[in-house]
């Protein structure tokens, strides 16, 4: 006979399954020895291990992104769903389907001393889509699972989580699923639809992050928009971003004075967007409407109180853009040189021309992203460029990416990044099977340059201690620790380096900072500077 913790654990996943679960990362632990032994009864389930939590989330993180399908993941109870934090917050923001079930112990053992046992139901508070928590003595856990995976997978996706508690026995053997057991039906939820306000001709749509498959799909329709005229930006985590004129365009649009230079509405899609402070351009130019798309968008206006929010699905509402004729905005048709020597910039601009169409880009944040989207005409046009910018800062960097590289074993994977975020987030690496080979460029400019980019920040007392974090590390022990080919530059090389087939390169690239900062911000004055 199977203990009541073991029909719990298979209810579930029999209905995570049927419902269309596929992938699961588990971070091993006793507590979550029903979940894991239950794993055996479904074939159809691929699973992934890591020790680590916070990056085990980060590898689920990076494989919902990547296959657009809820994960499911899996941990001991105690602190261990403390450490998923981090990436259900970037998943929150970023409308990605993950199931995180946290194994807990019964109720009755709560603050009387037992190991691994304290409060967890609100582990995750205020950046999940629903939470869930069974009744101990309830059996069967399908209904739970079913809603689980609805509200995880949307309409707009997002994090939702299941706290389970497993009495013992733990541990049982067999897998065969009970008859009882057999999954429940689905259910689909359908789209409201509103209507389309009527824009007035010189509209500038500005797209934030999307998923690829839904910029995919309204691609064909900006193309159209922009041929008839339309305005476009679209953020370098967009999977629009080649669409758009050149990197800086919004920076470029702040400082104009020329009303033919000012779109007379801005309609806002997708989530997070570089740069993000509209502030003064939204008191300069107080004529300008704004419109916000809710679906794929947050629920709030983001620049504007006066926001106009459209509740209808982005295609449509693409579509129906595609079909008008538009005024088109006077831009600069070319990005200045870059300034000449070896600094980040410079490294950086090596590192993009060295992809090719097709590849993966993973981006790290500060300073990495931004040198990217400013550097888009350096790289190929159908290059799928990722990131968290969500919420997750220096998080999660390397094992997001070692989670997307696991989805696409034939897709060349690149991450550029800098020295703390590489520091900070490495042991996606431990995942077994281990992901596939990557090329890695971290810009080593001794600490966060970011901070010294920042006015407040570099102008405080010990900036470089409290801000920067100034280290003088060398970053060889990673390459050696994982097995990676290790290549330094402490000036312009003269050649990119060869990208390597079956293992993967840490390409350091040594910089100074305050080089690599003259240069930024010589480059940016000039580029701000140009005429239409
Ligand atoms: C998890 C987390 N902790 C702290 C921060 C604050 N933070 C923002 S940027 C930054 C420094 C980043 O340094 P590095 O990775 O070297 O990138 P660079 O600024 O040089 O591009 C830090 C610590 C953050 N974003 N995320």
């Amino acid at each position: 006979m199977l203990p009541k913790a073991a029909h719990q654990a298979i209810s579930l996943l029999a209905q995570l399954e049927a419902c269309g679960l596929r992938k699961v990362v588990l971070a091993p632990g006793s507590r979550s020895a029903p979940l894991a032994l239950a794993l055996a009864s479904f074939p159809k389930l691929k699973v992934w291990t890591n020790p680590d939590e916070r990056a085990a989330a980060f590898v689920a993180l990076g494989l919902a992104r990547a296959f657009e399908e809820p994960v499911l993941l899996l941990c001991s109870s105690g602190s261990a769903g403390l450490n998923m934090g981090p990436a259900l917050a970037e998943a929150y923001h970023q409308n990605l389907p993950l199931l995180v079930a946290t194994a807990d112990r019964p109720k009755r053992l709560l603050n009387t001393a037992e190991g691994q046992t304290m409060l967890q139901s609100y582990f995750f508070e205020g950046f999940l889509k629903d939470r869930f928590e069974p009744e101990e003595h309830m059996e069967d856990w399908r209904s739970i699972g079913q809603k689980a995976w609805q509200i995880a997978r949307g309409p707009i996706p997002g994090p939702v989580h299941l706290n389970l508690r497993f009495d013992e026995p733990l541990y049982f053997e067999g897998k065969d699923i009970p008859e009882t057991l057999k999954p429940i039906g689905e259910f689909h939820n359908a789209f409201q639809e509103k209507v389309l306000p009527n824009f007035p001709p010189k509209l500038l749509v500005l797209a934030g992050q999307l998923p690829r498959s839904l910029a995919q799909a309204i691609r064909p329709m900006l193309e159209q928009g922009i041929s008839k005229g339309l305005n476009f930006w679209g953020d370098i985590s967009s999977h629009l971003w080649d669409l758009s004129p050149f990197g800086a365009y919004p920076e470029w649009l702040w400082n104009q004075k020329n009303p033919a230079q000012t779109p007379e509405a801005i309609l806002v899609i997708g989530g997070t967007l570089l740069p993000r402070r509209w502030d003064a351009f939204v008191q300069s130019n107080p004529n300008v409407r704004w419109f916000q798309a809710l679906h794929f968008g947050p629920s709030s206006p983001r620049f504007h109180p006066n926001t106009q929010c459209l509740d209808l699905p982005l295609p449509e509402l693409m579509n129906q853009l595609s079909l008008k004729d538009w005024e088109t905005i006077d831009m600069p048709k070319a990005v200045p040189p870059l300034p000449e020597g070896w600094h980040d910039l410079s490294a950086a601009a090596l590192f993009l021309q060295s992809l090719q169409e097709g590849d993966a880009l993973h981006l790290g944040n500060s300073m990495s992203i931004r040198y990217a989207s400013f550097l888009r005409h350096v790289m190929p046009k159908n290059l799928e460029v990722w990131c968290n910018r969500g919420v997750s800062g220096i998080d999660g960097v390397q094992s997001t990416a070692c989670g997307h590289a696991v989805a696409h074993p034939h897709q060349r994977q690149f991450v550029l990044t800098g020295d703390l975020a590489m520091d900070y987030d490495n042991n996606g690496w431990l995942s077994s099977p281990p992901p596939p080979p990557m090329t890695q460029m971290v810009l080593n400019n001794s600490g966060g340059q970011i901070f010294r980019l920042l006015p407040g920040a570099s102008k405080a007392a010990q900036s470089e201690r409290l801000f920067a974090t100034q280290s003088q590390r060398s970053f060889e022990w990673l390459a050696q620790r994982f097995g990676w080919q290790y290549l330094r530059s402490d000036a312009m090389p003269s050649a990119i380096p060869a990208v390597p087939k079956e293992q993967s390169l840490l390409w350091e690239a040594q910089t100074q900072p305050k080089q690599s900062k003259i240069a930024w911000q010589a480059w940016q004055k000039s580029i701000l500077e140009q005429k239409a």
